[in-house]
């Protein structure tokens, strides 16, 4: 028995009325950030804390990106100071040792806790959403939020208008493909804007590279994670997770510092 009077009309009226208050109150943001992997929820932690209005869009109906996936299914995840350190101090992440500089994480550790750390911090996040191109406006050119859809209505191919999100600034954490990057270049020729694509693996570099090279790429639009190595043609790193988590930290500190 359950205590109070169900009926399926008043189960319709509340999820409506939640969720069209959340679609409305994050129509407008100060952040939004598409991908929930580990680069994008990292950014979203720091963001939020910092009092920033930030959403993360995912498309699928998971957290994660490619943490889940991890080395070809194994389930552990590997990654090297500092990282070590910041997962170890700021997410409460427990680390293995493993010698040679290296650590291990259960992949659903790092998962879960880089999700709740972002949600409690004051991230929304909008999973099932799938973010198809950005806004723009003139003088000077610049990114200034995004048109998305539910992913079903893009699995299912078919045709319909987006609704939009502005931002004061759009984070491109989709991982290799560089999705938003990809369409702000392919759209909008006059930003400039040139996706050279992701080179083959060298571990040793790659790490230091993607944290380096991680920032703004037209004003408004920054990349973070994978997509800065697609973004500036940076060789990958393969099963290795560091570089995801600094460059997610180091974009929310370049923005930060931005929008103050
Ligand atoms: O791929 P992903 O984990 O990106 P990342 O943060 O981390 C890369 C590592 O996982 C790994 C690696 C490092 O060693 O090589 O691959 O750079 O997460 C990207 C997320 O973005 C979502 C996608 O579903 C995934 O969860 N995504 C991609 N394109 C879109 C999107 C889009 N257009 N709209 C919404 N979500």
């Amino acid at each position: 028995m359950v205590g109070v009077s169900i009926s399926e009309s008043s189960i319709t009226r509340a999820i409506m009325r939640s969720a069209l208050k959340i679609l409305d109150e994050y129509s407008s943001v100060d952040v939004a950030i598409v991908g929930a992997g580990p680069s994008g929820m990292t950014a979203a932690y720091y963001l939020a804390k910092a009092g920033l209005k930030t959403i993360v869009l995912e498309r699928r109906l998971s957290f994660g990106g490619g943490i889940g996936g991890a080395a070809s299914h194994l389930p552990s995840i590997v990654i090297e100071y500092p990282a070590s350190e910041i997962l170890s101090k700021d997410f409460g992440i427990r680390l293995q040792d493993m010698g040679d500089g290296l650590f291990t994480i259960d992949p659903a550790e790092l998962i879960v806790k880089l999700a709740v750390k972002a949600m409690d911090a004051g991230t929304k996040f909008l999973l099932g959403i799938h973010v198809e191109d950005v806004i723009t406006r003139d003088n000077p050119p610049r990114v200034a939020g995004l048109a998305v859809y539910w992913s079903t209505i893009q699995m299912a191919n078919m045709h319909t208008d987006p609704f939009f999100i502005e931002a004061k600034a759009v984070v491109d954490a989709t991982g290799h493909d560089a999705e938003i990057a990809n369409v702000t270049a392919r759209k909008n020729p006059n930003m400039g804007l040139k996706v050279l694509g992701e080179r083959s693996a060298n571990a040793a570099i790659a790490e230091d590279l993607v944290v380096k090279y991680t920032g703004k790429v037209v004003n408004g639009l920054y990349v973070t994670g994978m997509a800065v190595a697609a973004v500036y043609g940076l060789p990958r790193m393969g099963p290795i997770f560091g570089s995801m988590i600094m460059s997610g930290k180091r974009v929310a500190e370049l923005i930060i510092n931005d929008l103050k």
